[in-house]
């Protein structure tokens, strides 16, 4: 998803009740102790929860820290040995063109990387006009967002020097002991997510203990009556020997969010990592509270089987009927199926809430327009929105990787749509003068795959029609989608590059483009990894093995079936 960046609403109280029942927990933890030695409190857990009123509150996790128990040692060894592929890949028979159009792209990287590390090295992202940093208020303090989405890249890029220098970053300069106010969906898919793809690249333990660190900090945002997350929240070091404790450790909704909601893409994107903070810290808090969303979501009635974007964490009801498959609701189906992939299809739970909800969408989203474009409408209380944002545009590629689990008589259909939303994205491309695809584009008032409202005419570097050609391509071999990714690696070149990097766009309907001065973090992490794998051997972070979180980091298929001891 992708959510104004608007300073949090004024403290709500923190509850206290249980995210979980203790037959849950107690299965959670005999999940964890089937999988491998004995679990610990993960360092630094924290063993008290936070009032509302500043008063200390007993703790409402399932941390284990009452158990003694042998440390538990993630055996990396044994996983490396499970991989189907080499992570880099084993093969180099391809046509000279390929080789030629993947070495432009990562040229790219390095020009990208090597700008950020001149002019910004340790602030957020880079700004490439005015050659300084940007830190902006996404992460609570957190620094080097470009340095932690870009490691994986770097690393499979086989930029040696370049990923050197990123890890001595890692070690010497990245401080957890922070104190702001942090998106708990950024964090999680940037932080946890870059230090976790690169920890099981590379068996480096500084970034798993990152990762484990910053997981903990975590936890509190999910203190409320029904489990379900806040949107913000605060990573200071929580002071329990202080009767009035700071606001560290709280958590808030945020201050656009109707009425108190947790945003549907938030709260739903989060399984992925949080599985694998399980699995690598033997801890089954993570697994625990990033399964409390599907406990409440299957409750909850489904307006016409959709999903509405806002959802109360203090009632577990919807707030608001916005559905979109675009910003705000986008990676919750992502993850959906990425959560049954990555639990070695054990997690049918989620396989099934994908179907349903996938089946939902093609009855009441999906649409085809006059000229024959097929797009994903946005619909408010049962008014259809015409609309397709850029960010929706990941759906064509995950709709693809989820057909090759679809029954018989749904595989070629879900094929077909993909195939056809990645081709209506495509197309929002053609169709501008730069051939860079606006922010969002239209399906009325004659208007085909094109902005119509000067707000909408931007390109900030973002990276979801890329990721559909990539998956397509994985999937098809349809010499296409390598030629329009190559169109793009193109208009990048032309439009996005300036002397220090690279910039989003003001308008894509124009070749003069003014530049934003913005080389956001994931152009790092997700465009130019996406780009760079198009032109790749399929081995290459095989789709048998990895599935990509939602900022494109590779997380290998879990062999641990926590999520099993939530459904039995
Ligand atoms: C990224 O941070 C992630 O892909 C997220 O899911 C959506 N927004 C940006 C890229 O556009």
């Amino acid at each position: 998803t992708d959510l104004p960046r608007s300073p949090p609403a004024a403290a709500e109280p923190r509850h206290a009740s249980p995210a979980a029942p203790r037959r849950l927990r107690e299965k959670l933890r005999t999940a964890a102790r089937m999988a491998g030695p004995p679990a610990r409190t993960a360092p630094g857990a924290r063993q008290q929860g936070q009032g509302g009123e500043g008063r200390p509150e007993p703790a409402t996790g399932a941390t284990p820290a009452r158990e003694t128990r042998a440390p538990f040692r993630f055996d990396y060894e044994r996983f490396r040995r499970s991989l189907r592929h080499p992570v880099r890949g084993g093969r180099a028979g391809e046509d000279p063109e390929t080789r030629a159009r993947r070495m432009k792209i990562k040229e790219m990287m390095k020009f990208a990387w090597d700008n950020y590390k001149q002019y910004a090295l340790g602030k957020n992202e880079l700004r490439p006009l005015t050659k300084n940093g940007h830190i902006g208020n996404m992460f609570g303090g957190l620094r080097g967002a470009t340095v932690i989405d870009a490691l994986d890249t770097l690393y499979i890029m086989e930029l040696e020097e370049e990923f050197q220098e990123a890890k001595k970053w890692v070690e010497k300069s990245f401080d957890l002991n922070v104190n702001g106010e942090a998106s708990l969906f950024e964090v999680n898919i940037r932080y946890i997510g870059g230090l976790l793809a690169t920890y099981y690249l590379t068996g480096e333990e500084v970034f798993k203990s990152k990762a484990l660190e910053l997981g903990e900090k975590l936890l509190p945002a999910f203190n409320t009556p029904t489990g379900i997350p806040r949107g913000v929240i605060n990573l200071g070091r929580q002071d329990t020997r202080s009767f009035f404790s700071p606001c560290s450790g709280m958590s808030w909704s945020w201050g656009w969010a109707s009425a108190g909601s947790s945003i549907l893409a938030e709260f739903g994107t989060l399984h992925l990592e949080f599985l694998h903070l399980s699995e690598l810290s033997g801890n089954p808090v993570f697994a625990e509270k990033a399964s409390a969303s599907h406990l409440v979501l299957n409750r909850v009635e489904k307006p016409q089987g959709l999903y509405p974007n806002f959802l109360s964490p203090v009632t577990g009801n919807w707030v608001q009927h916005h559905v979109s498959i675009g910003g705000l609701g986008d990676s919750f189906y992502e993850y959906l199926i990425k959560s049954w992939l990555m639990s070695d299809k054990k997690d049918l739970e989620a396989k099934k809430m994908y179907d349903d909800a996938l089946e939902a969408i093609e009855k009441h989203l999906v649409k085809k327009s006059a000229g024959g474009l097929t797009y994903i409408a946005e619909w408010r209380g049962g008014i259809l929105d015409h609309k397709m944002g850029h960010l929706a545009c990941f759906s064509g590629g995950m709709i693809a990787l989820g057909a090759e689990g679809a029954g018989e008589e749904r595989r070629q259909r879900h094929m077909d749509l993909a195939a056809e939303i990645t081709s209506t994205c495509h197309e929002s491309y053609a169709r501008s003068d730069t051939k860079l695809g606006p922010e969002a584009f239209r399906f009325d008032a004659g208007s085909e795959a094109m902005a119509t409202r000067l707000s909408e005419r931007y390109y900030i570097l973002r990276p979801e029609v890329v990721e559909s050609y990539m998956y397509l391509w994985r999937l098809t071999h349809d010499p296409k989608y390598r030629q329009w990714g190559w169109e793009v690696v193109k208009a990048l070149e032309k439009h996005c590059r300036v002397e220090a990097g690279f910039s989003g766009i003001r308008d894509v309907y124009t070749t003069i483009p003014t530049h934003d001065n913005m080389q956001q973090s994931f152009f790092l992490a997700e465009t130019l990894k996406y780009l760079y794998l198009l032109f790749c051997e399929d081995d290459v972070l095989s789709l048998d093995d990895w599935v990509f979180n939602t900022e494109a980091h590779p997380l290998p298929v879990n062999h641990t079936n926590f999520k099993a001891a939530v459904q039995q």
